[in-house]
């Protein structure tokens, strides 16, 4: 199993002794320039070239697992590693409680373990390419040295996830990780699995709102799944959560710092125009949120779900930190009562609490993210402002479920479907939103400087100071 130090004298840098498994090693090996090709053609474009100030995973430890260097981008340590796990691991859910936790695939599980892990997979080259133009208008050094981390992980995380596709899924699985690199965001004609990974994300209120809200399904997914029975998925996402805690860092306070910049220059007056100040008004970024917050709730999947129920069944996917934070382990005797729309009206209905799973998920992520509105508000009352951002529904604006195919409003109140195309725009970023707010964007490059309509972040990377020099470009033209 995994070691806690990471060889990296090999081509593929891993704490998984690859180098003992040749078969395996020489499969990746072919993976791995694939994947280079597809960073540089699907990756940060304009960058490649320059040497950015990332971070590199050099021991799965606590502390010292982060190394942080100036790096070109297609030269980043991609690698495999896993954190160590339990000698003598149990299962801890489901129907197989108890028992020896499984360190190979069982045959009957294969297909459903696959189609989680490919779906897990396929987010993370998605949301690299979902980003691929942000550079061009960063605020400033830090936060493209910050989008840069990112993208560079969220390639990692597919490394991690077609190591477990070669390893344990044979040909199948070395099919689906070629597939992984040949799906594209928003391509009508081979789109990537789950909606949200196929919307732009051409602007960097959109980017903070993505990591804040979308990369949070990330958590609690990968919480999820770091419970799961089979050992080898465990491992690998518990080392990713590691690094997902930097992404939402990002989210959250990349939106906390337009809300900040905002209220600063609306100076105590509640009405001030803040599109003649270039800046953006309050009532845009709660549009924002709408948005971005709906798209990801969708990530959860129906609220009734024979999947769901039959994943937890079967040990494949627990709850959030099922072990830490629940004491009935094989939830059999629970149900859960769920708000569902019959006959064009709003009823109650019973369902056992396995097939409520994918709902439960989305409670703990609904928590979690009532948690940042709070701190973005206390922002907002610093500055002495009558104004508070909040959640829409959980109903809002849905496209998958129980809540798609009818309408409500922000509050979670059902109305017809004219009433909302009436209202939209008054709910979620619209297009003349989304272009005003692009407008804002340029690029700003002069370390210590940061583009009008943002806040400067309260201290750098790695103690480093925020006028730190967090890229050093090659020369060439980067626009
Ligand atoms: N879009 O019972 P249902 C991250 C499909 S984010 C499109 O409702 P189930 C990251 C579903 O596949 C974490 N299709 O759902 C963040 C099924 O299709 P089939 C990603 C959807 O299966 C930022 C059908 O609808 N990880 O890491 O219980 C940056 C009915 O299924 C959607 C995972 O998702 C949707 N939103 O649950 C980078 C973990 N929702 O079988 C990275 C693995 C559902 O009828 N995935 N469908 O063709 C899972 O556990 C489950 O697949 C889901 C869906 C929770 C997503
Ligand atoms: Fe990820
Ligand atoms: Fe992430």
């Amino acid at each position: 199993m995994a070691a806690t130090t990471i060889d990296y004298q090999s081509r593929i840098p891993n704490n998984v002794n690859l180098s003992s498994d040749r078969r395996l090693q020489r499969a990746l090996e072919n993976w791995l320039p694939n994947y280079i090709d597809w960073w540089r053609t699907m990756g940060p474009e304009g960058f490649q070239e320059d040497q950015i100030y990332l971070r590199t995973a050099v021991s799965v430890e606590k502390t010292g697992w982060a190394h942080f260097d100036y790096v070109k981008m297609p030269d980043y340590r991609w690698g495999i590693f896993l954190n160590p796990t339990e000698a003598e691991r149990k299962i801890g859910f489901g129907d197989h409680m108890g028992k020896n936790a499984w360190d190979e695939v069982p045959g009957e599980y294969r297909n459903a373990l696959r189609r989680i892990i490919v779906t897990q997979a396929d987010t993370e080259p998605a949301s690299v390419e979902q980003q691929r133009l942000l550079g061009k208008s960063c605020p400033s050094l830090y936060d493209l040295r910050n989008l840069f981390q990112v993208n560079v992980e969220e390639g990692r995380h597919l490394w991690a996830m077609v190591y477990l596709l070669h390893s344990y899924f044979g040909r199948d699985g070395r099919e689906e990780a070629e597939e992984l690199l040949q799906r594209r965001s928003g391509n009508p004609d081979k789109p990537r699995i789950l909606n949200v990974f196929n919307e732009p994300i051409e602007d960097w209120l959109s980017f903070y709102c993505f990591a804040m809200f979308t990369d949070r399904d990330g958590k609690f997914q990968l919480g999820a799944l770091a419970e799961s029975a089979f050992t080898p998925l465990a491992a690998t996402t518990r080392f990713m959560l590691t690094e997902e805690a930097h992404h939402l860092f990002v989210g959250q306070t990349g939106v906390e710092r337009v809300i900040r910049r905002s209220c600063e220059l609306m100076n105590g007056d509640n009405d001030a125009d803040l599109t003649r100040q270039g800046a953006v008004p309050l009532d845009v970024i709660q549009r924002y949120i709408n948005r971005w917050y709906s798209l990801s709730l969708d990530l959860f999947g129906s609220e009734v779900s024979s999947n769901g129920a039959t994943f937890f069944a079967n040990s494949l996917k627990g709850r959030f930190q099922e072990q830490r934070r629940w004491e009935d382990h094989v939830a059999l005797e629970d149900s859960r009562v769920l708000d569902v729309v019959r006959g064009g009206k709003m009823g109650k209905e019973e369902v056992p609490l396995r097939n409520a799973m994918n709902e439960v998920l989305r409670d703990e992520y609904i928590a979690d993210c009532e948690k940042a509105l709070r701190s973005w508000n206390q922002t907002v009352n610093g500055y002495g402002l009558n104004f508070s951002f909040t959640l829409p529904n959980r109903k809002f604006h849905r496209h998958q479920g129980e809540y798609a195919g009818s309408f409500f409003t922000p509050e979670g109140e059902l109305i017809d479907e004219a009433k909302f195309e009436a209202e939209q725009d008054n709910w979620i970023a619209s297009d003349e939103d989304r272009a005003y707010v692009k407008s804002l964007m340029h690029q700003v490059t002069e370390p210590g400087k940061f583009a009008h309509w943002i806040s400067p972040p309260k201290r750098g990377i790695n103690g480093n100071p925020i006028e730190f020099e967090y890229a050093k470009f090659s020369g060439h033209e980067r626009a």
